[in-house]
């Protein structure tokens, strides 16, 4: 993204509103179909001090602590699970909805988030990255 103008503005603000209607944590202009580096994340209540957060050309500039394993899921992948290993902790860096030059560290959720939508800028799943998808069976098959 060359500015961050009022269309990337809408951009973002359709991005919030498809990701809290897909009960997701995080969203990447890639999976709406729109080919801009541009990231939203909001993983409060999981961690009550977090808030919503846009990110126009995010990108990792350190990493800290250790590789951790989670499971993840990813609205792009419906009904799959799997354990995916990621630094614990990241420092992320890009601009936020003004324009303005923005450089945050997470941990936890966040820090996992974060990475995950900045590989879908780069065309990576979640998948990409573990040995052996698990198949969650739908609701209906209970
Ligand atoms: O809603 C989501 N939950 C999630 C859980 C663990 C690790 C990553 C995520 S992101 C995902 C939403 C999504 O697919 N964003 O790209
Ligand atoms: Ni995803």
């Amino acid at each position: 993204v060359a500015r961050v103008d009022e269309r990337v503005r809408e951009l973002i603000r359709d991005m919030f509103d498809t990701m809290y209607e897909s009960e997701g944590i995080g969203l990447a202009a890639t999976q709406v179909g729109v080919g801009k580096r541009v990231i939203v994340v909001d993983v409060s209540p999981a961690d009550q001090a977090a808030s919503p957060i846009a990110l126009v050309n995010p990108e990792i500039v350190g990493r800290e602590g250790e590789m951790t394993t989670c499971m993840e899921g990813c609205l792009s992948v419906p009904g799959v699970q799997g354990e995916v290993t990621r630094s614990e902790g990241v420092v992320v860096s890009g601009l936020n909805e003004n324009g303005e030059p923005v450089t945050l560290r997470a941990d936890g959720i966040l820090a996992r988030c974060l990475q995950h939508e900045i590989d879908h800028l780069d065309g990576v799943l979640f998948i990409d990255r573990i040995p052996s998808p698990i198949p969650v069976p739908p609701a209906s098959a209970k």
